[in-house]
């Protein structure tokens, strides 16, 4: 097979996910759900972005994931904007539990398209749902998906409630596949 054959066959059963939100919200535990069925209560603030890989089925065919986990703290705002640039499908997370925290993501979503309409898939999850949420908080995720066409999802990293649907759910999306 030609290079260029297998990078592009390569490409296209390779979905790559920028997961960005406030600090807290569980961005890491999440992946670290999604990789290695794990959790950690005492995680430390992510520091840039870090990256993991995992392979998963959706309907016997093997795709990779490529999930880029961006620290929520402000200073590194501009990395979510620089790698949402070439992501498959991109996830503003939240602490469903938390009314401030979800300002703060949507701020961030305001910040990565103040100057482009999104070209990709964006889907917005309330993470924590393990504990009694905010309603405050769901209501104002809700609201903007609903005025943005965006999916709404709420998860745990926790007890892995959701974590593998949200992820298959956004692979379909990003894939074209029903
Ligand atoms: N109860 C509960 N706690 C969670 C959940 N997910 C994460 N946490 C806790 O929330 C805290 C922050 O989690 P992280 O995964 O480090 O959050 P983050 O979004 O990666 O934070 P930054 O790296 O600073 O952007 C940790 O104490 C986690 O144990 C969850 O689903 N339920
Ligand atoms: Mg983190």
């Amino acid at each position: 097979m030609a290079e260029e054959e297998l990078v592009s066959e390569n490409s296209l059963r390779q979905v790559k996910i920028v997961l960005c939100g406030h600090s807290g919200s569980g961005k890491t535990n999440f992946s670290l759900r999604l990789m290695h069925n794990h959790f950690k209560e005492d995680t430390y603030p992510t520091v840039g972005a870090s990256f993991m890989l995992k392979n998963i089925s959706i309907d016997d065919i093997e795709f990779k994931i490529i999930m880029i986990d961006i620290a929520g703290d402000e200073r590194y705002k501009s990395l979510v904007k620089m790698y949402n640039r070439d992501s498959s499908a991109t996830v503003f997370m939240y602490d469903s539990t938390n009314e401030l925290g979800v300002d703060g993501t949507l701020d961030l979503f305001k910040y990565v398209f103040s100057d482009n309409t999104p070209d990709k898939p964006i889907f917005v999850v309330g993470n924590k749902s393990d504990i009694p949420s905010n309603a405050v908080a769901v209501e104002k995720a809700q609201n903007f998906c609903q005025e943005n066409g965006f999916k709404h999802f709420l998860s745990s990293a926790k007890t892995g409630e959701n974590v593998e649907n949200i992820v298959k759910e956004i692979m379909k999306v990003s894939l074209g596949v029903d």
